[in-house]
């Protein structure tokens, strides 16, 4: 064993720098046994490896996963590539024993995922880590929301409502770029946050989505290309998507996404109704909850400050009231994972999640092409 935990990331655009941000920042906050270093940054062209790693500060760089499972010096492979390539990374660093995280959605398709969910399996029997990043449901009001809901505050849900609106793709111009075509991406909008309000619902209800219909739509179906040669390319994957859900237990999701959603440059909003009361969240007042009782004479929405000592994370942050952000969230995901590779806890959201998630998405595109209720079973 090394003296210190070495993190490998793969991939080096924005989700790499965040991950890169948590590892280093986890060891302030949270107890650890060895010290972290983000040792190596796995890319696939070495000039432009190199110069992502300059920049995040990583003394080492690799360009081919076997050659960086081949050092031996590896404890964690931290997949922040796009989709097409987690697959890939994924099965034989498992195979070798190194733990992974892997960001959402794992894969592109159902068969990756299902891939991934089995060589994860695998390898837990001998002691290895796969988590999938839905950062968010390491967000503390998301957190707090699980208690009240498996505590019974809540009563038997009845209804959900989930919305992941962003803005970056309203102006036609923007360039193409692997979230816009489906061989890298698997899906547009649907998948890329549409993906972490499907695990967020079924995360916090703690019931799986088994049936759903949507739709699908791109509004732009050409976009210049991203090198500089005039041309446009078409994008393959949608711009927004809307789907119903039937839970497990019967309860309903009304659920949209989108990347071309004026004003909202990341909204994430979810909404649960039970029959004895309400909860409602919205990232972009991520240190809030809100909390509607029943009862002879129902209330509005109470405001729940969800920061500081008895609130979840309260006593590793600052004092209550100076809030979290985006970031936070990252390095609560890392803090997990480790703890699951230190202690052996139970992994969340585990491979399995992830799958169950991609089962999701392959159902609301089916129900797209059909018109017709999908189910879910893969
Ligand atoms: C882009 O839509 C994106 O970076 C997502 O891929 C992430 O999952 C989300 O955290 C922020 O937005």
């Amino acid at each position: 064993m090394s003296d210190s935990i070495r993190v490998a990331i793969a991939g080096h655009g924005l989700m790499a720098r965040v991950h890169a941000h948590a590892w280093r920042t986890m060891p302030y906050f949270f107890q650890v046994g060895r010290p972290v270093e983000v040792a190596v940054l796995l890319g696939t062209d070495p000039e432009r490896t190199q110069r992502a790693a300059d920049s995040l500060h990583i003394r080492q760089t690799e360009t081919d996963v076997q050659r960086l499972i081949a050092r031996g010096d590896i404890d964690i492979l931290d997949i922040c590539a796009p989709g097409d390539a987690h697959a890939r990374l994924t099965i034989p660093a498992l195979e070798a024993r190194v733990h992974v995280l892997c960001e959402k959605p794992v894969g592109t398709s159902l068969e990756d995922s299902r891939r991934m969910a089995d060589a994860a399996s695998k390898a837990t029997a001998h002691g290895v880590v796969a988590m999938a990043g839905y950062n968010l449901r390491h967000v503390p009001a998301i957190q707090e929301a699980r208690a009240l809901i498996r505590d019974g505050a809540l009563g038997s849900v009845i209804s959900i409502r989930g919305q992941y609106l962003q803005d970056w793709l309203t102006d036609p111009a923007t360039p193409m770029s692997w979230r816009l075509r489906k061989e890298r991406a698997g899906y547009g909008a649907l998948g890329d946050i549409g993906s972490h309000i499907i695990d967020l619902a079924q995360y916090l209800v703690g019931e799986d989505i088994v049936e759903t219909i949507g739709y699908t739509r791109t509004e732009w179906a050409q976009r210049p290309t991203d090198s500089s040669d005039g041309g446009h390319e078409a994008v393959t994957v949608d711009d927004s998507a809307a789907w119903l859900g039937r839970f497990s237990q019967g309860s309903v999701g009304t659920f949209e996404a989108s990347r071309v959603s004026h004003g909202h440059h990341n909204q994430v909003r979810i909404e649960i109704d039970g029959t004895r009361g309400a909860l409602a969240f919205d990232f972009e007042r991520m240190n809030e909850l809100l909390v509607a009782q029943g009862g002879r004479e129902p209330g509005t929405f109470r405001k729940l400050d969800v920061t500081g000592t008895g609130h979840p994370y309260g006593d590793v942050w600052w004092p209550a009231g100076l809030g979290l952000a985006y970031d936070h969230t990252f390095v609560h995901l890392v803090a997990a994972f480790i703890d699951c590779v230190e202690t052996g806890t139970r992994v969340s959201p585990s491979f399995r999640d992830a799958h169950q998630v991609q089962s999701v998405l392959a159902s609301i595109e089916s129900s797209t092409r059909t018109g017709r209720w999908v189910s879910t079973a893969s």
